[in-house]
């Protein structure tokens, strides 16, 4: 079984591969890297020099790397997770983030269909597609209306995957993924950001410490976060089936980033509390004035997705698909991992 993972160095592929490493002993995993001048596999960690891993060079921007890695290895899934993912950049280099997550796919789709038609191939969807909402939680009927260029990029995805799908015969699916987080998570999405600045902050004050407040936008903003490794097991089951049917993968919950941020300060034994309004708003440290979050301008967007809820009903029940980790769980496990990650870094010599 043999399967090529593109953006095995993310939090997914890398997720992804431990998974099918682990529980799967004839998976032979292709990780696709792209060359960048300072590497960081640290997300790799566990599986990098696996004896069923593999490492080769590719771009999702040079289709020709990609027809070759699908020539050469012959794969029965093409799992892509590669993409440029931080809705923030996507204002700032918008041809990119299309050339890689649009035209990505589409590369992704010929050299499939050209080398190899019987592979199973997976894109990653995102929520975003939903946008600007029209109703909570959100389906597969929701209509496609997003609010930035990342979003638009993953609905061009989506479609170009329904017409291969539908002209070519192929296996492919587009899952609709809300947002899925962990401790391999990028330290600029917002949880991760929040989750690094809480152990940092506890360190701060446990070592009598001065420490500069965590600096965020729009704190109202509402997402439907899970654990990005239930996530990969809930892929896997799409790509299984008999046929390629999509879904969407959510916790069927939204939260406000206030209170991700509540939940992650108590998770370090911090408690909290938020005052003020909108760029004034302040999340101060219960019964004392020391300042630990401020809502600054920097951080909002040219246009915000309000809110996000999923429902993730049709694969839990056509599937049986059921998430390992709540909310809460989530918080617990990316303050922890962080806050270890702070201690190795304040008590090594
Ligand atoms: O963590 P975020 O940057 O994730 P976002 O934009 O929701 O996108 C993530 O989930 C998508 C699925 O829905 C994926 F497709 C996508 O690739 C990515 O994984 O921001 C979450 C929310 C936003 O509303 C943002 O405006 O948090 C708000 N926010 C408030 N302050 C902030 C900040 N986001 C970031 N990154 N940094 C802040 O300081």
């Amino acid at each position: 079984m043999k399967i090529i993972i593109t953006g095995v160095t993310g939090q997914d592929g890398a997720n992804m591969a431990e998974y099918l490493l682990d529980n799967y002993a004839d998976a032979e995993v292709v990780g696709v890297v792209r060359r960048v001048s300072t590497p960081n596999k640290t997300n790799m960690g566990a599986f990098e020099n696996h004896p069923r891993f593999t490492e080769v060079s590719g771009d999702l921007t040079d289709g020709s790397s990609i027809d070759r890695v699908v020539r050469d290895y012959q794969p029965d899934y093409f799992i892509n997770f590669a993409a440029n993912s931080f809705v923030t950049s996507s204002w700032k280099s918008p041809l990119h983030v299309w050339d890689t997550n649009a035209m990505g796919t589409l590369r992704c789709l010929e050299s499939i269909r050209n080398y190899k038609p019987d592979c199973k191939f997976y894109s990653a969807g995102s929520s975003e597609e939903m946008g600007d909402v029209d109703y909570s939680p959100q389906d597969l009927k929701h209509p496609i209306k997003p609010r930035s260029p990342y979003g638009a990029s993953k609905a061009a995805c989506r479609h170009i995957v329904k017409v291969y799908r539908e002209s070519y015969n192929l296996f492919a699916i587009h899952g609709i993924l809300f947002n899925h987080e962990g401790v391999k998570r990028g330290e600029e999405f917002v949880t991760r950001k929040i989750t690094k600045a809480v152990a940092n902050i506890k360190m701060a004050i446990d070592q009598g410490k001065e420490f500069a407040p965590l600096q965020i936008g729009n704190a109202e903003a509402k997402r439907d976060w899970s654990d990005s490794e239930d996530f990969m097991r809930a892929v896997w089951l799409m790509l299984n089936q008999k046929e390629p049917k999509e879904y969407i993968l959510s916790s069927n919950e939204t939260h406000t980033v206030k209170e991700f941020v509540s939940l992650a300060f108590q998770e370090a034994g911090i408690a909290g509390l938020w005052s003020g309004e909108g760029l004034e708003e302040k999340f101060r440290i219960y019964q004392e004035n020391k300042i630990l979050v401020e809502v600054n301008q920097e951080f909002y967007r040219p246009a915000e997705v309000a809110i996000l809820h999923g429902d993730s009903t049709p694969i839990r029940e056509e599937l049986g698909w059921k998430p390992k980790f709540s909310f809460q769980d989530l918080v617990k496990r990316m303050v922890n991992n962080d806050l270890e990650i702070a201690k190795k870094r304040a008590f090594s010599p």
